[in-house]
């Protein structure tokens, strides 16, 4: 028996399993950005420090990337690189067809909508004006097509796309900063602009978008495929894809502290560790489990940076592996000191070969996994450096817990 799936199912795969972006002129991007998929522009493309590109870039001109980037491939005219940048040569285009894609058509109402501050409002599709949402309000699309003139969204709105809904925009589609585009529905809508997108701050974009003319994200955007005439990205913007995405790493280095045993114990100032060594002052591994009650039970055992002794001497470890050259991810979790008897912003420093970062957290910061590109020019170990120093007895005794350290080798 022959089977079919229904196009709106193969649509929603589509849309769901790329995250691409394809202009048809330039783009440029902050520090940070992440691509699961490929980029592909008409003209220049300038990425900041530290960003990946998990598949291959094209451009017709000129590839500008910034220190310490991740690419899998480079096919463009002219190739500039950062410090400590991975990925292979450049493969030159000679000949470039610049990506070409239509919008439209778009067939607006003349009658507007708006929604007032810290508004509600529920639309039937329909062609509708201009439509304004004001600060902190929700629009909420009913399943259909919506087809408004413009689009202009104040701060801390949510656009909901219920299930089956889809927005084309004939003009503008500006917005300030923390829009969020949601619902059910959102992952699968198709979105259109027909002129300008500009975006504030922490957008959150789920759906494939098409716009006519230029597409502007501030700093902390998250998108999914995106088809646009140019595109410029703030800091620490990320293109998402399929979850399935394959990263071309080895992992050769992994420790959760869960089975130090060595001075083990609340307050233990420990000096010796597994799969480390101890290169300045103490540290102590505690956990859930040995009754220090500001820890999170899911993480087991961890390592407060700083010892328990009174002189207070910051922590400083460092991996008995030694690294060799090449290019790796590192991954590791950071929480505050987690004790409101001691409620201070500590700071920890991350070194791996010529990468250092220091990293302050305020005392009641969650783990939360931190991510690293790096290439090293020389075998080097991975290294964690307690920095603050205080006062008294207890806070010079606290720092901030690492926990959940690996370190993946990127394969070309
Ligand atoms: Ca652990
Ligand atoms: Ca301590």
């Amino acid at each position: 028996m022959k089977q079919s799936l229904p196009l709106a199912a193969l649509c929603a795969f589509a849309s769901l399993s790329n995250a691409d972006i394809t202009l048809k002129g330039a783009m440029t991007a902050g520090a940070r950005l992440t691509v699961d998929g490929s980029i592909t522009t008409g003209t220049n493309l300038t990425m900041g420090n530290d960003g990946i590109v998990w598949r291959s870039i094209t451009a017709c001109q000129t590839v500008s990337l910034g220190d310490r980037t991740l690419y899998t491939a480079v096919h463009a005219t002219t190739l500039n690189k950062g410090s400590n940048v991975s990925g292979p040569a450049l493969d030159p285009v000679s000949v470039c067809v610049a990506p070409d894609f239509n919008v439209g058509p778009f067939t607006p109402g003349t009658v507007g909508a708006s929604v007032t501050n810290q508004g509600r409002l529920v639309l039937p599709a329909a062609a509708r004006g201009d439509v304004s949402v004001q600060n902190q309000s929700t629009l909420i699309l009913e399943p259909g097509l919506h087809e408004f003139k413009s689009l202009n969204v104040g701060p801390n709105c949510q656009i909901v796309f219920k299930p089956g809904s889809n927005l084309k925009v004939k003009g503008d589609f500006i917005a300030s900063n923390t829009l969020r585009l949601t619902g059910d529905g959102a992952p699968y809508a198709a979105l259109e602009v027909g002129g300008k997108l500009s975006v504030g701050t922490d957008a959150y974009f789920p759906m494939a978008l098409i716009v006519g003319g230029s597409a502007a994200f501030t700093d902390r955007a998250y998108i999914r495929n995106l088809q646009a005439a140019s595109l410029s990205l703030g800091n620490d913007c990320y293109v998402a894809g399929q979850s399935d995405i394959v990263l071309p790493t080895t992992k050769v280095f992994d420790d959760n502290f869960n089975t130090e045993t060595s001075g083990w114990g609340y307050l233990s100032n420990q000096k010796t560790l597994t799969n480390w060594n101890i290169v300045a002052g103490t540290i102590d591994v505690d956990g859930y489990d040995d009754g220090f009650y500001g820890l999170d039970p899911a993480q087991g055992r961890m390592v407060d940076m700083t010892g328990s002794d009174a002189s207070g001497t910051p922590g400083s470890i460092s991996t008995k592996t030694i690294f060799p050259a090449g290019s790796y991810q590192i991954q590791f979790k950071l929480a505050g000191s987690l004790r409101s008897e001691v409620p201070y912003t500590y700071e920890v420093q991350v070194g791996f070969g010529n990468f250092t970062q220091a990293i302050g957290l305020t005392w009641n910061t969650p783990a939360t996994l931190r991510t690293y590109n790096i290439t090293l020019t020389k075998p080097s170990a991975l290294t964690f450096k307690s920095l603050t120093t205080m006062g008294s007895y207890p806070a010079n005794a606290a720092s901030l817990w690492l926990d959940d350290v690996a370190v993946y080798k990127i394969v070309y």
